[in-house]
């Protein structure tokens, strides 16, 4: 088995590589839920969503989320009613997109949830209907939510950080609530101690790794089989693909590099790849403890993805 640490939009390219180099039934993606949140009364679960609309070859590419071909008739018509009551502000205003498609989702997931099915339960009915033949587990069934704390004193709900203020924020610090009675979802412990290798996704370290690795009991779980672990770098060249990493690393105090990835992850990883473009800090990667294999690491391509995934399953195998 090949287990992946996964958070949202990095992975999912990083995902479709990875399934064109080994058997879906092989891989098990472990998915951050510290992004998910409640809109209009309804359950979110943006990184179980883009890795499950990613593992069903339905994702949009270019937008990073959702659905490809989605239609966005719900939203257009919610913004009718707050246009004419001059509502800006709160779920109703529309700042956060549910395309049509996207709906039925939200509308299962809310609905089995108060049904008492428990999110990992729910998640399984989900990947099923999709036909999709890999193993998709939340890291927790517990309620984790990632707080963004700024420089200007307000506490942000992830989403409103991300979405509303487009991370357009200085960030002072990062918290993760409900860790204190968070544990890890079943099977999530037995597919780190299990997998032959274990992968972390070029995903947001700050935002969509560390809060798995901050459930109880997981981070100890990948520092017990540390050697057979490898990380990618969300990094290149000093800067992230897409998204908030290099901004969030910078402001709590991190190298925004490949330097900076490697001392977040070098007690839970042996070995870091990184792009071309960082070869020079090779050494410096090294002498913060981790191995270093440089490559292609930019997935312009489904073909440089499956690369990519073949290196870093190499590197991890050891
Ligand atoms: N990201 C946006 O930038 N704008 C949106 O309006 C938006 C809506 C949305 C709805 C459902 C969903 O599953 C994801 C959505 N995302 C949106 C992406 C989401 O904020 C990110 O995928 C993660 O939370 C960050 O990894």
């Amino acid at each position: 088995m090949i287990t992946v640490l996964a958070g949202g939009v990095g992975a999912a390219k990083f995902l479709i590589g990875l399934l064109e180099v080994v058997d879906p039934q092989e891989v098990t993606a472990i998915v951050n839920v510290a992004d998910d949140t409640t809109i209009h009364g309804l359950r979110i679960s943006p990184d179980l969503d883009s890795c499950t609309y990613t593992l069903a070859g339905a994702n949009d590419t270019e937008r990073g989320w959702g659905l490809r071909g989605e239609t966005w008739l719900a939203m257009e018509h919610l913004r009718r009613y707050a246009e004419s009551n001059d509502v800006t502000n709160g779920d109703a205003a529309g700042w956060f997109n549910l395309g049509d498609r996207d709906l039925g989702t939200h509308l299962y997931r809310t609905s089995r949830l108060a049904a008492g099915r428990s999110l990992s339960q729910v998640s399984t009915e989900i990947t099923k209907a999709w036909g999709i033949a890999a193993t998709l587990l939340p890291a927790s069934n517990s309620e984790i939510r990632t707080k963004v704390h700024t420089t200007d004193g307000r506490e942000l709900a992830f989403q409103d950080y991300f979405v509303r203020e487009r991370y357009d924020v200085e960030v002072a610090s990062v918290t993760i609530d409900g860790l204190d009675t968070a544990v890890p979802a079943p099977g999530v412990l037995e597919a780190i101690a299990g997998a032959e290798v274990v992968l972390i996704a070029p995903s947001n370290p700050i935002v969509s790794i560390d809060p798995i690795l901050a459930i109880p009991g997981i981070r100890n779980a990948m520092v017990a089989r540390r050697n057979n672990v490898a990380a990618i770098s969300p990094i290149v060249g000093g800067a992230a693909l897409k998204g908030p990493a290099d901004r969030l690393l910078r402001d709590l105090g991190h190298e925004p590099s490949v330097v900076g990835i490697a001392r977040l992850y070098e007690e839970v990883a042996a070995s870091l790849v990184i792009d071309i473009e960082d070869e020079a800090l090779a050494p410096d990667v090294r002498a913060a403890g981790m191995n270093c294999v440089i490559t292609d690491t930019i997935m312009r391509s489904a073909a440089i993805s499956a690369d990519l995934a073949r290196t870093t399953l190499d590197t991890a195998a050891g």
